[in-house]
């Protein structure tokens, strides 16, 4: 017999179906969050017998449990851990540890790329092409790479894991990979996709009107409430606020508080490990404790929300030499100039601030960090400029 302990989303359940397609009826799964596995972890130590073979994907275990797993290992028992978490690299240290960020050929790996390379190394498991395009669509998702490369199927396909329950989405993908040549969405599901991405929009765009800002540490962090869609959410409300160096999304029911970030400059696994928790450079995770409730909660909660910068814009427009008009929540006026040496200043209503920036870009970024300022209208813009002509006339 086969034990599979692995993570509840798309890239752990992606090892569920290759356990299944593998072992069939001879593995039992069960599917945990990250804070769920080590109870399962010791029960099965002390329920399950000496013979199965133990395969935990996706997730790390505590203290006791390793050295659990290492005795378990010494008296001849079968395990094997699988991860791609650079927290928990130190498995490695292990016989039955094997945690690999990137693969020789440089790529980021998920843990369904991992235990696909394990199943067919060891001939446990045939090769497909349909399998390998699955396997490969769960990759790019769990590390985002599909952004990179457009790649809608794999986003699709994680929009459809959330749309169908688990076991659902198992049998599924499990018939599908053994009967087709390649991987596909019938026509039902092409259709409800088209409806959620829909959905997942509008819901995208009232989260943005809710996003607050606050320092924390070293970093600026952009706060939100929301319980679901956090990668996609993450990921738009980044690059919608670059001046923000990370977004952290809380979900109070289940009292946990996700990071994601689209910068280099910023690692969020070690945001997250500061609270206890863990992830990747880009997207992390940990539990509310009290302390990170105090500081995005407590500390943030009679905080007003960011006002988006206007869009349709002719003539406020960024980078121009001629300024570029911000106000903020406080009703002051910043003007972002061009100095005669090409540097960048700004102006605070009216009194020009000392410091000089060398690009926009930076000297944005100091207005939307210090003053949480957005780029105005036209309209104001132009009723601005006209007010600027009557007084000079004056
Ligand atoms: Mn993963």
């Amino acid at each position: 017999m086969y034990k599979l302990l692995s993570h509840n989303d798309l890239d752990g359940v992606g090892c569920g179906i290759l356990a299944k397609l593998t072992f069939d009826k001879d593995v039992k799964v069960r599917y945990n969050s990250v804070s769920g596995l080590d109870r399962e972890v010791e029960w099965f130590f002390e329920n399950e017998s000496k013979e199965t073979f133990l395969i935990i994907t996706d997730l790390s275990v505590n203290q006791e449990n390793e050295q659990r797993i290492e005795a378990f290992y010494q008296a001849g028992g079968k395990v094997q851990l699988l991860d791609h978490h650079k927290t928990s690299l130190h498995y490695n240290e292990y016989e039955w540890g094997q945690v690999l960020v990137e693969d020789d050929k440089g790529r980021l790996t998920s843990a369904t790329s991992l235990l696909y390379e394990y199943l067919v190394s060891n001939e446990f498991l045939q090769p497909s092409e349909a399998i390998a395009e699955f396997v490969e669509l769960v990759r790019q998702y769990d590390t985002w790479e599909w952004e990179k490369n457009n790649n809608q199927q794999a986003q699709r396909l994680n929009a459809l894991f959330f749309l169908v329950s688990i076991e659902g989405f198992e049998e599924k993908m499990i018939s599908r990979l053994k009967t087709s040549d390649h991987f596909y969405f019938d026509e039902f599901e092409q259709r409800i996709l088209d409806m959620e991405e829909e959905k997942i929009e509008r819901y995208i765009r009232r989260k943005r009107r809710e996003l607050v800002q606050t320092q924390i540490g070293k970093f600026f962090a952009g706060i939100v409430y929301a319980e679901s869609y956090h990668s996609e959410l993450g990921n738009e409300l980044g690059k919608e606020y670059p001046h923000l160096d990370y977004i952290a999304i809380l979900n109070i029911g289940g009292k946990r508080l996700g990071f994601r970030t689209i910068h280099d400059h910023v690692d969020v696994s070690e945001v997250a490990s500061h609270y206890g928790g863990g992830g990747h450079a880009k997207a992390s995770g940990c539990s509310l404790t009290d302390q990170a409730y105090r500081h995005y909660v407590k500390e943030t909660f009679h905080l007003e929300p960011l006002r988006e910068d206007a869009k349709h814009n002719r003539y406020n427009v960024k980078g121009t030499s001629f300024g570029t008009l911000y106000k903020n929540r406080n009703e002051d006026l910043f003007l972002v100039i061009r100095n005669s040496d090409e540097t960048w200043s700004i102006e605070r209503n009216k009194t020009k601030l000392n410091e000089s920036y060398s690009t926009y870009k930076e000297a944005e970024n100091f207005l939307k960090r210090k003053f949480a300022a957005w780029l105005v209208r036209d309209d104001t813009f132009v009723e601005h400029l006209i007010k600027e002509v009557k007084n000079a006339k004056k």
